[in-house]
């Protein structure tokens, strides 16, 4: 730590888009960064801007950036102190967290504690009731047997939906409409949950036909302080992919939204959560569900950031160090709106992966345009990663405003040598239901199928 408190060198433990954001966060705050790499990176534009970097292995992330005898060596042969995960790979994995900490370095994130309760969907379901959040109708707990499951669905009434406690992010779950079908979806979701987690616990929820995903990013420091950067509405997606997401939501009111953004907030402020967080809500018929926490930095913390004005990522450093937050509630402005787009390499069509050298890239701008990106020209998507390549990030002081300029900075995009999801996007955002926000998490995969069938 440097004399101010801040750190000196951190570690970042990821690659692509999301290992650039932490590292020019880095830059701005005066921290030196240390990137990691597998070989298929050497070339990616985290290792060339980070102030120092160590190859952790080769392509498959199983031995490189999962590898964490390789990146806790990183750690200490650099002399960092502390780790940042990034999104994905190490940034929910408890274990890590805590050997970081016990390795003696600083850990960017919440405790490790706070990421098990989280990571066990039944712990964090009762956990948040307890505190009061509305939860979606359901087993208290994991179910014993067929026949405790049946009793629950005949309480709840059907549809239900089962859900691994290990799972999360939509893996391993089977709707029921009736009894019968309930026998087998109970069968083949505890088989699946065994296969994908080492653990058959299954519980059981109501299962709600069209709801919307809203989340809400929160903050909260050492001292027992939480804010809330209001909401985002993740609806539109592809098996269980966001693809758009936006801040605010078109279907919240301003009662609505403070009403949930401030019960989320003092649900975490009572948990003692620290760093950065999100609570996943589904959103029917006037009606707020829990479902699920995300004990990390997301990838579209971004709108929330263009909402506000609030780094996000440096606040997240800032109060790794143990520093109060040094703004409330009521310090946070809400500005206008935002939409972020998720490109992808990929075929825009078929979606098939799309991996190779980008021959010629141009990234829009102009007032209100953002992009985060580790693309440059000749740059050679490596086929062994998520196909996310950018993020096109826009704002305006209207929804109108902000889906004008989105339409303009998709048509300035250019990426060439890999196909893109740019003129899907591009199709998505020129739809009435996009641009009168009617839409729900069903709303995208319908919609290709209404398109395949015409
Ligand atoms: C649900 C649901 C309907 N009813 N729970 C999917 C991922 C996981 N985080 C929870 N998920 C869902 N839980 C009940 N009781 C529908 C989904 C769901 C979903 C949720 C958010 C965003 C996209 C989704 C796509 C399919 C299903």
């Amino acid at each position: 730590m440097s004399q101010d408190g801040l750190f000196e060198k951190v570690l970042i433990a990821n690659r692509g888009e999301i290992a650039l954001r932490i590292h020019r966060a880095c830059r701005e705050m005066g921290i030196k960064t240390v990137a990691v790499h597998s070989t298929a990176d050497a070339d990616a534009m985290h290792v060339r801007l980070a102030d120092e970097s160590v190859c952790i292995g080769p392509p498959a992330a199983k031995e490189s950036y999962l590898n964490i005898p390789s990146i806790l060596s990183a750690a200490a042969i650099t002399g960092a102190d502390a780790i940042h995960p990034g999104i994905g790979f190490m940034a929910e994995n408890a274990q890590f967290a805590q050997m970081v900490i016990e390795h003696g370095f600083a850990w960017i994130g919440p405790t490790p504690e706070h990421i098990r309760i989280m990571g066990d969907k039944v712990t964090a379901k009762k956990t948040v009731i307890e505190l009061g959040l509305p939860c979606v109708p359901g087993s208290d707990g994991p179910v014993k047997d067929f026949e405790d499951a049946a009793a629950v669905a005949d309480r709840i009434g059907y549809p239900i939906l089962i859900k691994a406690a290990a799972g999360g992010g939509g893996k391993g779950m089977k709707v029921a409409w009736n009894r019968d079908q309930l026998r087998e979806a109970y069968q083949l979701a505890r088989g699946e949950a065994r296969a994908a987690f080492g653990n058959d616990q299954v519980y059981i929820e109501k299962y709600l036909a069209n709801p919307r995903h809203i989340e809400i990013q929160l903050l909260g420091d050492h001292h027992g302080n939480v804010v809330h950067f209001g909401e985002r509405d993740c609806s539109i997606q592809r098996r269980h992919q966001k693809v758009v997401e936006e801040a605010p939501s078109p279907a919240l009111n301003a009662a609505e939204r403070q009403q949930i953004g401030d019960l989320a907030a003092s649900v975490a402020q009572r948990l003692g959560y620290r760093g950065v967080g999100t609570m996943e809500f589904l959103y029917e018929d006037g009606n707020f569900y829990f479902i699920e926490m995300n004990t990390r930095l997301q990838i579209e913390h971004t709108i929330s950031e263009m909402i506000t004005g609030v780094d996000l990522v440096r606040e997240q450093i800032k109060v790794a160090t143990g520093a109060p937050l040094g703004f409330g509630q009521k310090d946070i402005p809400f500005n206008g709106h935002s939409i972020e787009c998720r490109i992808n390499a990929e075929h825009p069509e078929t979606f098939a992966p799309s991996p190779g050298k980008v021959t010629r890239y141009h990234a829009p701008g102009g007032l209100g345009v953002r992009v985060d990106s580790a693309l440059y020209d000749g740059y050679r998507i490596p086929p062994h990663y998520d196909s996310m390549i950018a993020k096109l990030i826009v704002h305006g002081n209207t929804r109108n405003e902000c889906l004008m300029r989105l339409r303009r900075a998709l048509e300035e995009f250019v990426i060439e040598g890999v196909d893109t999801s740019i003129p899907l996007h591009q199709k998505i955002i020129a739809e009435p239901d996009f641009i009168n926000g009617d839409y729900d998490i069903k709303w995208m995969e319908e919609w290709m199928k209404r398109r395949q069938g015409s």
